[in-house]
């Protein structure tokens, strides 16, 4: 799986207000508003604690920072412990965290210690770009086109489904795409079909996953991939709104699931 670099996260700050800008104009909400709407919770005066995790490739420079600075950003109080891993841990349970955010290579969960509800970022990632992809106000039909069905893409197509949409979806992996076929109840995508979407959910870890034939000339890319899947080329040529972000959108959907 894909691992952030110092790099994808700078100017967290930034890249939020740009993308939170778009979210806004092509949906008519910001990302707190759509992830209250999705959940129906709003923060109060929560206690989260960070903890660094030295496991496989280890610690990313800047990511426990940048995982303070969301959880500050949408009015949580968030501490990074001075320790990582276990020592980390039960520094953090006995300084009364109520969420605990810790990532592994594989696994970024954040756990609500009062409630028990546990949430990966995989998944919550996935449910928060669906969600924006099918709030596309511009939309020509309720057709929208999942690329990449990995545990990202998967749960953005469930979450859509569940909301009535007419789901395509395609993966490389046949296994994948079968999967979600026989389990959601997805249609499969083939680009023979010649079928254009306005609402495009892009869950891969490749560039240049979205052509031209794929998309209206109207049309909202949603995707927390990295690298970016809309060749600059398209996405100036049509008339394409992108909503592209490493972290932060994930990590609120997370913060929201769970409080
Ligand atoms: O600094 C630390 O505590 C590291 N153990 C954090 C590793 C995060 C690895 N995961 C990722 O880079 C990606 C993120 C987009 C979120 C999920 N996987
Ligand atoms: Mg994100």
């Amino acid at each position: 799986m894909a691992l952030l670099t110092p790099r994808d996260l700078e100017n967290l700050s930034m890249q939020l207000e740009e993308n939170d800008e778009t979210i806004k104009r092509v949906t008519g909400l910001d990302v707190r508003g759509i992830c209250e709407e999705l959940y129906g919770t709003k923060p109060g005066s929560l206690k989260v604690g960070i903890i660094p995790i030295t496991a496989g490739d280890g610690i990313i420079s800047n990511f426990a920072s940048s995982l303070l600075f969301i959880t500050q950003y949408f009015g949580l109080e968030g501490a990074i412990t001075e320790h990582s891993d276990m020592t980390g841990y039960y520094e953090a349970v006995s300084q009364g965290a109520d969420i605990i955010l810790m990532a592994d290579d594989h696994m970024f969960v954040a756990h609500n210690l009062r409630k028990g509800k546990i949430v990966s970022n995989h998944v919550a990632t996935g449910i928060i770009y669906a969600e924006i992809a099918s709030r596309f106000r511009e939309a020509s039909s309720k057709d929208i086109l999942v690329i990449g069905l990995g545990r990202v893409g998967y749960a953005g197509a469930a979450h859509l489904m569940k909301k009535g949409f007419n789901v395509y979806a395609c993966d490389p992996n046949r296994g994948f795409l079968e999967k979600a076929v026989k389990e959601l109840g997805i249609k499969p995508y083939c680009s023979e079909d010649r079928k254009r979407f306005s609402m495009v959910l892009e869950a891969t870890p490749n560039a240049n996953t979205i052509s031209e034939g794929m998309i209206e000339e109207r049309c909202l890319v949603s995707t927390p991939g990295i690298p970016c899947g809309l060749p600059p080329e398209i996405g100036k040529k049509y008339r394409v709104d992108l909503v592209m972000e490493p972290l932060v959108i994930g990590v609120a959907s997370m913060l929201y699931s769970v409080i």
